[in-house]
């Protein structure tokens, strides 16, 4: 089908719509149709965490693809391989909008039938389109990552400790996370690496593997230099005031104009940089900061401007560098990078009350949270290669029952995705051996592959209850607090405390 509106029409009795999130950490499920999707809060971490137009219409919107579902199973599917696609279920028809500036108008890929066949077919079909203009490398990846036991609490002393540490554990990446940087936009080493990045990857080297560093450079901080020398690069409203890009690190965001040549070159040249000193893995987050609405220097839309000024300046490294993207439009990535996180952040819990109980937020990091939306998304594992995120071995850092952490492991396994963050000298000598074991591809989480699973028991990933009155009332006023950049501030400085606390004994 072709056209900026299409409409497919839906036999039989509908149940489900496929709802598919905007970018990497944004919910994706299948939702009942007669059911509502509470609108997630805080409303300040909306543009982390969903497509402004998903909040407001309850789940029941789908980017670039949507799917219902009949009581006997089958499916409808309705998807694009263009930026801008949106498509919704009026009750009768699968309807599909363009939202984009190119002409002619897009085609639309069309399947009915068996769930998984569906899915596959529009993966392949995503593939062709959109797909082959990287190589895809198709070996287990195994990375050490240093965000989920470190956090921003990163230094040079420590991570020198942990490259030696790790010595021959299974592991082919060791990549650095968040906290070396000197602020978001400034992408130089801060003052707790005084021997430069370069000592580090020679480090990390010297031990045969490949160096990984991460970061968000399509966002930056109003303390950064880069806003402050050059805030003419940054996405605008209507009104010529900044476009939100959310909230993180107790600071406000904002998100980098891809239309604005000098941007587009300030970027190629800081990715080139940290390639030059080394770096052939990089985890390139926060990228929906780029795809943000709003107004820019060329007249097209934040996700044509992404596509298109990410790829020129990822045109200037070499191939071989790996790219991983992480809270990434989805969509819009694919053909740019090696690997896509399709999940929101797993942490060393379950679930937080506080945000599936009463903020009723699923994008937040939970392993629930991140196990739900990758497992609607593991279809795109045929399109490239997907991250699910870390797994834990060190019972003493995490609160998860066994059966959770198998399921972690079980879905890395599917995904050849192997990630970690636990510090050796937090593993017992048995998790140690559980660590090679899973890394060397001889299992440790039993032989029922992950997908069967969760299709035994599907209230492993159940939505959280529908809001009450009470919970309602608490929801709009944590909400409210939420909101507040000075509980945020707070509640990061909470966090900065704890940590400095925890590393420094
Ligand atoms: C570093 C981390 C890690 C992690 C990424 C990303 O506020 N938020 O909604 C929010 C979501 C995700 C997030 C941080 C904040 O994590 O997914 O692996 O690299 O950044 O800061």
């Amino acid at each position: 089908m072709y056209g900026r509106s299409v409409s497919l029409p839906t036999a039989g009795k509908i149940t489900h719509f496929y709802h598919h999130g905007y970018q990497s950490w944004s919910l994706s499920t299948w939702v009942e149709v007669d059911q509502d999707l509470p609108m997630p809060y805080p409303t300040i971490l909306a543009p982390l965490q969903y497509h402004p137009s998903s909040i407001l219409e309850h789940g029941k919107v789908g980017h670039w693809l949507g799917a219902v579902k009949t009581a006997e199973g089958q499916v409808h599917l309705m998807g694009s391989a263009n930026t801008d696609c949106v498509l919704r279920w009026d009750g009768d028809s699968l309807v599909g909008d363009y939202y984009g500036t190119w002409e002619p108008a897009p085609e639309w890929y069309v399947a009915i039938g068996e769930e998984s066949a569906v899915f596959t077919g529009y993966a392949h079909y995503l593939k062709i389109q959109m797909g082959d203009t990287i190589n895809i490398p198709n070996h287990t990846i195994r990375t050490w990552c240093s965000w989920y036991s470190f956090y921003t609490s990163i230094d040079q002393a420590g991570l020198s400790r942990t490259i030696h540490e790790l010595s021959d554990l299974p592991f082919d990446v060791i990549q650095i996370d968040d906290g070396w940087q000197l602020d978001i936009g400034d992408w130089t080493e801060n003052e707790k690496f005084h021997g430069g990045l370069k000592y580090l990857v020679d480090q990390i080297h010297a031990t045969g593997r490949q160096a990984g560093i991460w970061l968000a450079p399509l966002i930056a901080s109003s303390s950064s230099e880069l806003f402050i020398q050059h805030p003419d690069w940054f996405i605008k409203d209507d009104k010529d005031g900044y476009v939100s890009a959310g909230f993180n690190w107790g600071k406000p965001l904002f998100g980098l104009d891809l239309t604005h040549p000098q941007a587009v070159e300030w970027l190629a040249r800081t990715l080139k940089g940290l390639e030059n000193l080394g770096f052939t893995y990089i985890k390139l987050d926060f990228l929906y900061g780029g795809a943000l609405p709003g107004k820019r220097t060329a007249p097209i839309t934040g996700e044509e401007a992404y596509r298109d000024g990410l790829a020129r300046a990822l045109s200037q490294l070499n191939p071989k560098t790996f790219l991983l993207f992480c809270g990434a439009p989805i969509l819009p990535s694919i053909g740019l990078c090696h690997a896509l996180r399709i999940g929101p952040d797993v942490a060393n819990f379950w679930e937080s009350p506080r945000d599936a109980f009463f903020l009723h937020n699923p994008a937040t990091p939970g392993a629930r949270n991140a196990i739900r939306t990758c497992f609607h998304r593991l279809w795109l594992g045929d399109v490239l290669r997907i991250d699910p995120d870390v797994v834990y071995f060190a019972g003493q850092e995490h609160n998860l029952e066994k059966f959770q952490v198998e399921l972690l492991l079980s879905l890395a396994n599917h995904c050849g995705f192997k990630a970690t963050s636990d510090l050796p000298h937090t593993l017992s000598q048995y998790e140690i051996g559980q660590l090679k074991l899973f890394m060397l591809d001889r299992t440790t989480h039993g032989d029922t592959p992950f997908a069967e699973i969760i299709q035994r028991d599907r209230t492993l990933l159940a939505m959280p209850p529908t809001p009450t009155r009470i919970t309602n009332m608490i929801r709009e006023f944590l909400g409210w607090l939420a909101n507040q950049p000075i509980a945020l501030r707070i509640l990061y400085w909470i966090d900065q405390h704890k940590l400095k606390r925890k590393f420094s004994r």
